[in-house]
């Protein structure tokens, strides 16, 4: 994939850096995005309301086995050459990474914030990874009457563990529809998206919000923006750049570029 000269230069010549993945990211890793026909006997559902407080409380037992299953796609996933990149970029880039609002008013960072909940990119090495929409690889109580802990793929159709504490329901540690996001994840993601000269946008329909307002609140404030996308979205008319191809290629492409 050709990475336009003016955009390795435009990114070399930047301080603040923000990259914000979704599904797309995962998806040369084998992890199916929302998007994509789910397999075998989830076809039949919407996943959309699958991924709903509402759902969980009528069928427990249903819901929690989408989770297994999508627990074992992600426990059989590696990162891919994308993931890879975005870690090599971050250690090349030695900027600091964001630990509070505080901090996207310092002069240069490096920051990846990812709607994503499978772990991957801190497998891949990235070290400081915002998690927008929690992470599947941990439960915690439906009465959130305690912290989350991690949580092992098992096979069986076994209904949800009880909490060890209040023996409510155990659940997914992930932001449902309807549900709020993380607090102090969102503040410094909407932080830095109005303080980065370049916003990166990396497999995202930019459907979701209010992780999609991130992309609208860099524009806004005069970033560079680069999609990077197989496919069209509501994001890319409005991007400095809209690179159509996948993120496992474009990616260790453009990270060579800026670390040659
Ligand atoms: C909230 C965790 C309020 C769970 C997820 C109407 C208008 C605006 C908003 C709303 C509305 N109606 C309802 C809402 C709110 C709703 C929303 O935005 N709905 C949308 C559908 C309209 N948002 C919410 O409910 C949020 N909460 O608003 O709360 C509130 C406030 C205060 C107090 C109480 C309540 C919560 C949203 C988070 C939901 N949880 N995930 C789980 O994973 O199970 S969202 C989930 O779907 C993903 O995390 C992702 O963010 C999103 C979309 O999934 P996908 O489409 O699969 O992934 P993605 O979007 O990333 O698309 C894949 C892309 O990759 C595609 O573009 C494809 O072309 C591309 N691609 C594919 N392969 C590749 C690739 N690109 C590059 N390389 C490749 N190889
Ligand atoms: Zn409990």
């Amino acid at each position: 994939m050709q990475i336009p000269e003016k955009l390795i230069a435009t990114i070399t010549g930047s301080r603040r850096i923000l990259v914000v993945t979704g599904a797309g990211m995962s998806a040369e890793s084998g992890v199916p995005t929302f998007r994509d026909a789910q397999t075998g006997m989830w076809e039949k559902y919407d996943p959309a309301e699958l991924a709903t407080p509402e759902a969980f409380r009528k069928n427990p037992t249903l819901v929690w086995q989408w989770y297994q299953w999508r627990r074992h796609k992600v426990a059989e996933a590696l990162p891919n050459p994308g993931h890879r990149a975005l870690a090599d970029w971050e250690r090349a880039s030695d900027k600091p990474g964001l630990h509070s609002v505080a901090d996207t008013q310092q002069d240069a960072w490096f920051q990846l914030v990812t709607q994503n909940v499978d772990g991957l990119h801190q497998q891949a090495g990235s070290r400081n990874v915002i998690e927008l929409h929690g992470n599947l690889l941990e439960a915690r109580c439906f009465s959130d009457c305690h912290e989350a802990t991690a949580i092992a793929a098992s096979g069986g159709d076994e209904p949800p563990p009880r909490c060890p504490h209040c023996d409510d329901w155990m659940r997914p540690n992930v932001v449902w529809f309807g549900e709020a996001l993380p607090q102090a994840a969102l503040e410094i993601a909407s932080h830095a998206a109005a303080h980065c000269d370049v916003f990166l946008s990396i497999g995202t329909s930019s459907l979701v919000y209010p992780a999609a307002a991130l992309a609208e609140t860099a524009l806004r404030h005069g970033a560079a923006v680069i999609e990077v996308n197989t496919r069209e979205t509501p994001l890319s008319e409005h991007a400095t750049w809209s690179l159509r191809g996948p993120a496992g290629e474009a990616l260790p492409t453009l990270v060579a570029a800026l670390t040659r």
